[in-house]
C-alpha cells in the first residue's frame, strides 16, 4: 500500500509543472478597505508580477527557456500541455530588476531600466494578491467605489500607466498542470483576447486567446486619460479560437470610453489644467446600481478627482446636445459592440462576481498610443509617442500608484472643501 502511494505521488510530481528553487518574494503593498460605518481599515496585501516575467526553464537546465512573450513556446519542451508541465520549472524573480518597487502603500513602475549605462525595456504588469499571498484579491465593486493616488507627471506622450480590473480566476488557474497559480502570476486575460504562451498557467499549444471582462479604471499619461469598460458575453476566462477572438468575437475591444479631451474639453486634464498632472492627485471611480445595493444592476460609472484637498467634479461634456459627466446606458448606446456584448449590465455582473486589480506601464511601437493622446483624443502629435524617441529622451518615464482604497460609495476619499 505504502509503495503504491509513493508511486502515485511520483506520477503526480512528474506530471505537474514544477516550482523552482529561487524563492518568490512578493513586495508588500498596503491597501485599505473602507465602509461608511467603520471608516478605512488596513488590508495587508502584496503584488505579483506576471508569470512570463519569471524565469521559466527546462528542468535541470536553467539556460534553456521554455518560452517567453517574444519567442512564444519552446516547441521541443512544450509540444503538449502535459509535456510542457513535466519539462518546465517556474522560478521566483527579483522585482527591482523588472522596474517595480513598493514602499508602504505606494508602487512605482518604470518602463525602462538603466543598469551600468545599459538601458533595457522592462514593461512590468503586476497583480494584487490577497492577505494570504496565495490567491488574487477579488474586488467586488458593485455599489462600491475605488480610489487611488497617481503620479503621471513623467508619463510623456505615447506612454500608458494603467490601473484596471479583469475577471481572472482567484487562484490564477492553479491546477494539475499549473501548481504555481496566482503566487507566480499566472492566469492573465483581458478583453483584447491576447494570445500569450500560457493560458491559466497551461501551455497554449493551440494558439488560443485568453478573453475576459475588463474594466479600465485608468489608462493615462500626463496629457490624456480614459475610463473604459469592455464587456464580454462570457464569464471568467474564455479560451477563444478563430472568429471568437476577433473584433466581433466574444469581447468588445473598443469599449465605451470617457476621455474628456476626445469629448471636446481640451482644458480639463493635463499639465496646469483643472486636473493638474504635474502633481499627484486622487482618482475616484464609483459603480452605481439601479437599486443602490450590491445585488442590483450596474447603471452608471461615475468619476471624480481630489487634488490639493479639493474635490474636482468630472468634466462635463456635450454629446449631441446633452451634457454628460458619467457613463450611463444612454451614453454607451453609440458604442454598439459594447451594447451587443451586454453593456453596463454585463460588466456589472463581472464586477459583482469579483475581478483582479492590475497595474501596468506600457508603450506602443505599432500605433504610438495615438488612440489615447493624439489625433483628436489628446494634444500629442501623431509621431512623438514613438518608443524609440521616448527611450532616447525620457528613459526615466514611470508611474506611481498609491493609497488604494475601496468600499462603500463616499467612504474612500477625503471630501475636503
Ligand atoms: C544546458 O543546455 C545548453 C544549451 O542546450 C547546453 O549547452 C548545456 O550543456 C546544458 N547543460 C546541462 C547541464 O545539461
Ligand atoms: C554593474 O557594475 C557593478 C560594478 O562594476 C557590478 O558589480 C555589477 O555586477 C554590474 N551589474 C550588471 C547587471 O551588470
Ligand atoms: C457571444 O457573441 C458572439 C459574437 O456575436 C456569438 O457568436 C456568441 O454566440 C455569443 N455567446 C453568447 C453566450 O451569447
Ligand atoms: C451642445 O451642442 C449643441 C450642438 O451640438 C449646441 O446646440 C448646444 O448649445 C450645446 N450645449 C451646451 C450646454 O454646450
Ligand atoms: C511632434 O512633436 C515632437 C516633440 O515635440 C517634435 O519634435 C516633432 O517635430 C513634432 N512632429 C510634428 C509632425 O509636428
Ligand atoms: C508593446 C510595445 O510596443 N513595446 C515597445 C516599447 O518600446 C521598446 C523600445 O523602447 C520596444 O522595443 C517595445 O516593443
Amino acid at each position: 500500500m505504502a509503495r503504491l502511494l509513493a508511486a502515485a505521488c511520483l506520477i503526480h510530481l512528474v506530471t505537474a509543472q514544477q516550482i523552482g528553487k529561487i524563492p518568490e518574494i512578493h513586495p508588500k503593498l498596503q491597501t485599505w478597505k473602507c465602509s461608511t460605518l467603520t471608516g478605512c481599515v488596513p488590508h495587508d496585501t502584496s503584488i505579483v508580477i506576471d508569470a512570463l516575467s519569471h524565469p521559466l526553464h527546462e528542468v535541470g537546465n536553467s539556460s534553456v527557456s521554455c518560452g517567453n512573450w517574444d519567442t512564444g513556446l519552446n516547441p521541443t519542451l512544450c509540444a503538449t500541455e502535459e509535456s510542457c508541465a513535466e519539462n518546465c520549472v517556474l522560478e521566483g524573480t527579483d522585482y527591482a530588476s523588472h522596474g517595480v518597487q513598493t514602499r508602504g502603500d505606494s508602487l512605482v513602475m518604470h518602463q525602462y531600466l538603466t543598469v551600468n549605462g545599459t538601458t533595457s525595456v522592462v514593461t512590468p504588469r503586476v497583480y494584487l494578491l490577497d492577505e494570504s499571498g496565495k490567491n488574487y484579491d477579488m474586488l467586488r465593486m458593485l455599489n462600491q467605489e475605488i480610489s487611488f493616488d497617481v503620479d503621471v507627471s513623467s508619463l510623456v506622450c505615447g506612454m500608458n500607466g494603467a490601473l484596471y480590473l479583469a475577471e481572472m480566476e482567484e487562484s490564477g488557474g492553479r491546477g494539475a498542470l499549473n501548481p504555481a497559480g496566482a503566487q507566480y502570476g499566472t492566469g492573465y486575460c483581458d478583453a483584447q483576447c491576447s494570445v500569450d504562451p500560457w493560458i491559466n498557467g497551461v501551455a497554449n499549444v493551440d494558439g488560443a486567446g485568453a478573453c475576459c471582462n475588463e474594466m479600465d479604471l485608468w489608462e493615462a499619461n500626463a496629457l490624456s486619460t480614459a475610463l473604459t469598460p469592455h464587456a464580454c458575453n462570457i464569464s471568467g476566462v474564455y479560451s477563444c479560437e478563430g472568429d471568437s477572438c476577433g473584433s466581433d468575437g466574444v469581447c468588445d475591444k473598443s469599449g465605451c470610453g470617457f476621455n474628456p479631451y476626445a469629448l471636446g474639453d481640451h482644458d480639463y486634464y493635463g499639465y496646469k489644467e483643472v486636473v493638474d498632472t504635474s502633481k499627484r492627485f486622487t482618482v475616484v471611480t464609483q459603480f452605481v446600481t439601479d437599486d443602490q445595493t450590491a445585488s442590483g444592476s450596474l447603471t452608471e460609472i461615475r468619476r471624480l478627482y481630489v487634488q490639493n484637498n479639493k474635490v474636482i467634479q468630472n468634466a462635463v461634456v456635450n454629446v449631441t446636445g446633452t451634457e454628460v459627466d458619467s457613463l450611463t446606458n444612454e451614453y454607451c448606446e453609440s458604442a454598439s459592440y459594447f451594447e451587443e456584448m451586454g453593456g453596463l449590465k454585463q460588466i456589472g455582473k463581472a464586477l459583482g462576481r469579483g475581478m483582479v486589480l492590475i497595474f501596468a506601464i506600457w508603450n506602443d511601437s505599432g500605433a504610438y498610443m495615438n488612440w489615447l493622446d493624439s489625433e483628436g483624443s489628446g494634444p500629442c502629435n501623431s509621431t512623438e509617442g514613438n518608443p524609440a524617441l521616448i527611450e532616447a529622451e525620457h528613459p526615466g518615464t514611470s508611474v506611481t500608484f498609491a493609497n488604494i482604497r475601496w468600499g462603500d460609495i463616499g467612504s474612500t476619499y477625503s471630501h475636503g472643501q
